[in-house]
């Protein structure tokens, strides 16, 4: 009952500020209402993900229906179906895991609701179920990872070395495509060998956990590479490596993505060695697919952002290597 209240509330608000028009039955302007499905809180990424998507709804202003599902993809489908029960105007939603999407958002098209997924992608046969796409390059991030491990055993003249990968949550874009992009890019270099690749869920406390596994597997001496597909696993495995008294980014060698400012600041530091940048400001180019969606532009199917990478190779004193 309160949730139905906050709601219409909302509506009832955004109606009154105006701001962008769609049309009520009535053939009125009324404010562009925008469902949100955001999929959880796993990461600083995540966190500063959902800020952007808010800071870019009121500065369009839209009026923004959120739900956060807590990592559930259960609960990512239960709050699309309760936008597209209270008609809002488009949906946007971050796809926890690529496959299971397909019957809910045939119901949403059906409803005539357009819906523009936002940082990850999902896997379906069917073209019609989303109209766009605002996130990363997954790949190109992976491959910027290998990159840089080649450029640094070249640099280190290094012969043999041994990667441990921490992964993200299965199945999930950033998962499949950070793996994909990051072995296509060492492939055929026989001084590179994968030694393990365990799941850490995107997660700080897993990051540890992995990170405590694979010591007590292989030993200090057994791990060349740490490989990790973000920020935040990499720095539960930074406390694990720092309590054990073993020298990050001397002893191991620590590849990370994502350029949270924990993780920029331990770089700057020499605590790690590399850091490949996944922007989280998505929410500006996605409230402007709205806009333009709404005036019956056409809208690019595909957008992705401009990024780079930070690394110990490199001048980290230049003023743009910044974390968010
Ligand atoms: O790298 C990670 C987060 O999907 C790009 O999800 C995002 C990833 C990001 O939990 O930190």
């Amino acid at each position: 009952m309160r949730k139905v209240a906050a709601v219409l509330l909302v509506l009832l608000l955004t109606g009154l500020l105006g701001g962008c028009a769609g049309k009520n039955p009535e053939g009125e302007n009324r404010a562009i209402v925008v469902g949100f499905s955001q999929l959880g809180a796993e990461s600083s990424w995540r966190i500063a993900n959902t800020r952007s998507v808010e800071e870019a709804a009121k500065k369009h202003g839209f009026g923004l229906m959120m739900e956060n599902a807590n990592q559930k993809q259960e609960k990512q489908i239960d709050a699309i179906r309760s936008f597209i029960a209270y008609q809002v105007d488009v949906i946007v939603f971050s796809p926890i895991v690529e496959t299971g999407w397909d019957n809910v958002l045939r119901e949403a098209a059906q409803a005539g609701i357009p819906v523009i997924l936002v940082d990850r992608m999902i896997e379906s046969g069917e073209e019609g179920l989303y109209t766009a796409y605002v996130g990363a390059d997954f790949y190109a991030e992976g491959v910027r990872a290998g990159e840089y491990l080649i450029r640094k055993a070249d640099a280190e003249g290094l012969e043999h070395v041994r990667i441990a990968e921490m992964s993200g949550t299965p199945d999930s874009t950033p998962m499949r495509d950070r793996q994909r992009g990051f072995r296509d890019a060492i492939a055929g270099d026989p001084r590179f060998e994968i030694i393990d690749s365990i799941s850490g869920d995107f997660l700080r406390s897993k990051g540890e956990e992995c990170m405590t596994a694979l010591l007590r597997k292989y030993g200090p001496d057994g791990i060349d590479v740490v490989y990790s597909h973000n920020d935040s696993m990499m720095l539960g495995a930074l406390d694990v490596l720092e309590r054990e008294g073993i020298v990050p980014a001397k002893d191991i060698m620590l590849i990370s993505v994502d350029g949270e400012k924990e993780a920029v600041d331990a770089l700057k530091a020499g605590r790690l060695n590399c850091v490949v940048q996944c922007t989280p400001d998505l929410g500006d180019e996605v409230m402007r697919l709205v806009r333009d969606l709404k005036a019956g532009k056409e809208i690019p199917r595909v957008t992705h952002p401009e990024e780079g990478a930070f690394c110990d190779l490199d001048d980290l004193t230049d003023p743009r290597v910044e974390g968010f």
